[in-house]
């Protein structure tokens, strides 16, 4: 069964798009584009890649050889993804120059003479960069690479994409400890969502939508990838009857009879070049193949055999939550303590902003607007969170905002945010006693979050804030209405 392309991806030029552009035609629109021009000065760009366009690999075995991976092995399911093993950087690059060279002599694919095509994938190399050099630096008595690597910046965030919840909560608390898996700085079960990927040409990634159903970017730093994707709103049709299992390769012989939709699904395509950054926005299907060399960044079954275990389970939800955290680095309590606390940063930040009174502008002020947007964003996954029903004993949401407010992890995740909002803003010395403004703002207000409604209550409380403090053509405070 073909795959029907409707269309292609827009190219731009990064340099020529404003964040409130960038915003306006792509995030709020939620649509993909590939943008040119924005990894210029990037290190990866110069030292991962050759002077004739291949992968550097003898500078990853010379500089993190010994770091620990995962690998996927592209030739082999492993239920709705690709097997996984674990192997050294270098062990990674020899199977890579092994296969190439055979490929090269005989030239057949490494698939057809039954090698596989690996791929190595999710290498959480910002944060492990400085942990790598650092536990090996200690046992082997050996310092230069520390010292080098610490400050090895592989990329510069591009700044419309600096608005990053995700990672900068990571930066500061450990997301999910849980006693049974957790292994303090191991380099391959450490929580951030910056990964990079490295595969030979054949190498590719299964149809999915990303973990959260966040928006995400990627970079691509030598070779060339081909992107499929389709809109959320054409989703269910890779999915089975029951809306169960999702389609796996777009491009194999997919059963009309199991999934009846699939041959009406229109896809985008586009052909990711070497240097240029795909946006990939929230809730959009894709599947990636790699063309050439690069580097970058049946549940139906499993329902009966959940049913099973439901039975036999003492504590079923406990599992599926410990399943959840294991598989996206996030249960259910853990998504409710993130969201409370980015609710309490963007309302830390509004209060600072409408006590501003120096700036009459403060409440319509684009850096206002913003965070107003967040609040209003939260507020609409929040709701969507009081019809999940989580039994009480599993899920304990707690935050005690007084405790927060004197919590040095909470601080620091406060002043990266505002740090990144005033850059984003391009606002000088936008920073914010945040302790002061809660204290003064929410005096009287209950501190506990210990429920879905006690958030909303919250954020409806600094709407109301915003709503003394707002000139009346503010639309956003129409859309609080609205939710
Ligand atoms: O580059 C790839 O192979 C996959 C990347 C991807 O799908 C993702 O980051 O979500």
């Amino acid at each position: 069964m073909g795959v029907k392309i409707g269309g292609q991806v827009e190219k731009v030029n990064g340099k020529e798009l404003s964040y409130s552009e960038f915003v306006e035609r792509y995030l709020v629109k939620n649509q993909p584009v590939v943008l040119t021009g924005l990894m210029d000065d990037w290190r990866a760009c110069k030292d991962w890649v050759t002077h004739n366009a291949h992968p550097n690999l003898q500078f990853f075995s010379t500089h993190f050889g010994k770091s620990k991976v995962q690998v996927a092995d592209c030739g082999t399911r492993e239920f709705t993804d690709q097997k996984r093993v674990e192997m050294s950087v270098s062990e990674f690059v020899k199977h890579w120059l092994e296969n190439s060279t055979k490929e090269s002599s005989d030239s057949s694919t490494s698939e057809a003479n039954g090698m596989s095509v690996l791929y190595l994938k999710d290498w959480h190399f910002v944060k492990t960069a400085i942990g790598v050099n650092l536990l090996y630096g200690i046992l082997d008595g050996f310092t230069p690479v520390i010292d080098e690597y610490q400050e090895y910046l592989a990329y510069r965030t591009p700044l419309i994409f600096c608005d990053d919840w995700l990672n900068l909560y990571l930066d500061n608390y450990r997301m999910h400890k849980d006693p049974d898996t957790y292994q303090k700085d191991n380099e391959i079960s450490c929580s951030d969502y910056r990964f990079v990927y490295m595969g030979a040409k054949g190498s590719w990634t299964p149809l999915h939508a990303d973990v959260f159903r966040s928006y995400s970017w990627s970079a691509n730093v030598c070779g060339k990838k081909k992107w499929i994707f389709l809109p959320p709103s054409q989703c269910h049709l890779v999915f089975d009857r029951n809306l169960k299992n999702c389609v796996y390769d777009i491009f194999d012989d997919v059963s009309e009879t199991n999934f009846p939709g699939f041959k009406k699904a229109i896809w985008l395509e586009c052909t990711q070049e070497q240097n240029e950054i795909i946006f990939v926005p929230s809730g959009w299907y894709h599947q990636v193949q790699n063309l050439w060399d690069l580097l970058l960044r049946d549940y139906n079954e499993a329902k009966e055999y959940i049913e099973d275990l439901r039975d036999i389970c003492d504590d079923f939800e406990g599992l599926c939550q410990r399943n959840l955290a294991a598989n996206t680095g996030m249960n259910f309590n853990d998504f409710f303590t993130f969201v409370s606390r980015f609710t309490l940063l963007n309302v830390v930040q509004l209060f600072q902003l409408l006590r501003d009174s120096k700036n009459p502008m403060r409440s319509s002020s684009p850096i206002a607007q913003h965070l107003a947007l967040n609040l209003l964003s939260i507020r609409k996954i929040v709701l969507k969170m009081k019809c999940v029903v989580i039994p009480s004993g599993n899920c304990k949401f707690f935050v005690d905002l007084r405790e927060t407010l004197d919590d040095p992890e909470f601080l620091k995740l406060c002043m990266g945010f505002s740090k990144m909002y005033g850059m984003i803003h391009k606002l000088e010395k936008w920073s914010c006693d945040m302790k002061k403004s809660l204290m003064v703002d929410l005096e009287g207000y209950s501190y506990l979050i210990s429920t879905v409604e006690d958030l909303i209550k919250l954020i409806d409380y600094a709407a109301g804030k915003l709503s003394n403090n707002c000139s009346e053509e503010n639309i956003l405070l129409s859309k609080f209405d609205d939710a």
